[in-house]
């Protein structure tokens, strides 16, 4: 079974993608099995950036075919932020807690709470870079945080169509519907993963 391996910190992004890949005769071991991953400076002003240095810095590292996601939640109120600082937004290091609270403080005030989850998946070899895809769900930011599953934002992210948010959802049915999968499901369509 072709095999591709996750550079990520983040084993969220490793058990949904493991979860949504199930049935698809690709495999996802986490890239740290092989390597010990640098810190990567995420300094990118796209999530296409990101996620391409982050797979190339594995492959080229390993020698592996290594996939990457860079994702994030862009709120149209605030111009899109936290965008691609999504992971830091409370500052370095800060915590999903911190960040969803900073958040729901930058939008006490605004009632359009339009949003979206964007994922760019990179796949990179040991020739270089093989491709990208990229996966969105657009929803809305609700005054409270809601639900325990999942990560990130998801206790504040409800999708369209829906009441609740994606941490009070069932894994099964967000990984129907995440910008993770979206992308994911691109990435098998085009022969990126196969
Ligand atoms: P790696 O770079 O090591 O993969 P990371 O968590 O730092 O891990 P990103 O730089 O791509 O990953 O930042 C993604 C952030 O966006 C993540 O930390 C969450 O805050 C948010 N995010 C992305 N996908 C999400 C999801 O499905 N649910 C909730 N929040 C999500």
């Amino acid at each position: 079974m072709p095999t591709y391996f996750l550079a990520s910190q983040n084993l969220h992004k490793l058990i949904e993608m493991q979860a949504i890949l199930q049935d698809s005769g690709v495999r996802l071991r986490p890239l740290s099995e092989m390597i010990q991953m640098p810190e990567i400076d995420e300094d990118g002003d796209t999530f296409l950036a990101n996620a391409v240095k982050k797979a190339l810095t594995g492959a080229r590292l390993s020698s592996c075919f290594v996939l990457a996601d860079d994702s994030g939640l862009e709120v149209a109120a605030l111009d899109g932020e936290p965008g691609v600082h999504s992971s830091r937004y409370a500052g370095p290091g800060s915590s999903d807690e911190q960040n969803t609270a900073k958040l729901l403080r930058c939008m006490q005030d605004i009632t359009c709470r339009q949003a979206r989850f964007v994922c760019v998946l990179a796949v990179a070899g040991p020739e270089g870079l093989v491709g990208t895809a990229e996966g969105e769900v657009r929803g809305r930011i609700a005054l409270e945080p809601k639900g325990h599953g999942g990560f990130g934002y998801d206790p504040v992210f409800i999708p369209d169509g829906y009441e609740q948010s994606f941490a009070e959802l069932s894994e099964e049915c967000k990984n129907q519907l995440s910008h993770r999968s979206r992308a994911l499901e691109m990435a098998l369509q085009i022969g990126l993963l196969q």
